[in-house]
């Protein structure tokens, strides 16, 4: 059966429909590829911070903006193995390392393969986020076993040049196929609340959808404001329209697991709630993401509690 593409009309009206219609249709088709109660959870940790070349306009690690931010070395293989351990402790199924790099060196990728096989002696998945790849990096990636790659297209390619103006839209999509290509399983989202408009969250979605396969992971991050950035002061999105995102991502990518990423430290427990009824059904573990806070694990334990969710089991590999 050929897959089917989506157009920009029928993504608009999903996104636009009575709120009512729209959760009831997002969590009916959650709940026919997912199990609705549980959610899986990663854990994140920057290997290298600061002091990236790149110009994102939301991001904190930029060396461009004065965020205050520390510009840290590439951390040890021990100091990832410790963060791994009691990431597994704290109940993550997948442990993701970030950097803040352009792209990783042949080097690089060596070192990071490492820290790669430390983490997966510890059985948890592994996941990098580390800039573009080139066809032979991703495929040594997937010859050692690495689980997911993330790359967000972060926005629309309308808005895009708004945010970045170091790498374009191509890059991201070519560094997107070679992960497909080489085996390793594709993360892929972007970020709400920057200023776009809803065309453009649309035009986001639109994007990743159409990816063929699409990818098997989908963070929508709500934007952390760091003084500093460009973005620092940007109008707040309204909660209602980032649940709408969600469930609109759910709607589109019914195998996805959709993760509720970076901005929860700013969302009341009713806004999160309401994310995971759209289809949300991951999140990032931790008091820290990869500069910027997180809620606390007992805060978020508790909400899980009360909502009756419990967490995906760790993997057994
Ligand atoms: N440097 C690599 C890259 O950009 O591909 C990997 C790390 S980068 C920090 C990973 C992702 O974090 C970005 O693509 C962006 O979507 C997200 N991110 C960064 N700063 C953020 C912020 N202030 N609020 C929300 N998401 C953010
Ligand atoms: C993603 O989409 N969100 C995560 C992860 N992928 C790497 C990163 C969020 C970063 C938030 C800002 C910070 O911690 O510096
Ligand atoms: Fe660098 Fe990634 Fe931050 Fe962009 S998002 S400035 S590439 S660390």
């Amino acid at each position: 059966m050929s897959k089917k593409v989506w157009n920009k009309e029928e993504v608009s009206n999903i996104f636009a429909k009575p709120f009512n219609d729209l959760l009831f249709e997002a969590q009916s088709i959650h709940r026919t590829h997912h199990n609705p109660n549980t959610i899986q959870v990663s854990t994140l940790l920057s290997i290298k911070t600061g002091a990236c070349p790149e110009d994102c306009a939301y991001c904190p690690q930029s060396a461009r903006y004065d965020t205050g931010l520390e510009r840290e070395r590439l951390l040890s293989l021990d100091e990832v193995r410790t963060a791994a351990r009691n990431a597994k402790q704290q109940g993550a199924t997948r442990f993701c390392m970030g950097a803040a790099w352009r792209n990783p060196t042949d080097r690089n990728l060596e070192t990071v393969i490492k820290m790669i096989k430390a983490v997966q002696s510890e059985k948890l998945e592994t996941c990098v986020t580390l800039g573009m790849l080139t066809e032979k990096q991703s495929k040594r990636l997937a010859e050692v076993g690495l689980d997911y790659y993330n790359h967000n297209l972060d926005t629309s390619p309308e808005f895009y040049g708004d945010i970045i103006t170091t790498r374009d839209y191509q890059d991201r999509l070519d560094t997107l196929k070679h992960v497909r290509e080489s085996g390793v399983n594709v993360c892929s989202g972007g970020i709400l609340g920057m200023g776009e408009n809803r065309q453009q969250r649309v035009g986001l979605l639109l994007e990743l959808a159409n990816l063929d396969p699409q990818p098997e992971s989908v963070p929508i991050n709500l934007l952390v404001q760091i003084e500093g950035t460009p973005l620092y002061g940007t109008d707040e999105l309204d909660p209602i329209e980032f649940v709408r995102m969600i469930a609109t991502t759910r709607i589109l990518m019914p195998d996805a697991y959709i993760r509720l990423s970076a901005g929860r430290e700013s969302m009341n427990d009713a806004m999160q709630a309401l994310c995971f009824h759209a289809g949300a059904n991951s999140v990032f573990f931790g008091e820290k993401l990869l500069t910027a806070p997180n809620p606390d694990i007992d805060q978020d334990a508790l909400l899980f509690e009360r909502l009756g969710i419990s967490l995906e089991a760790q993997a057994s590999h």
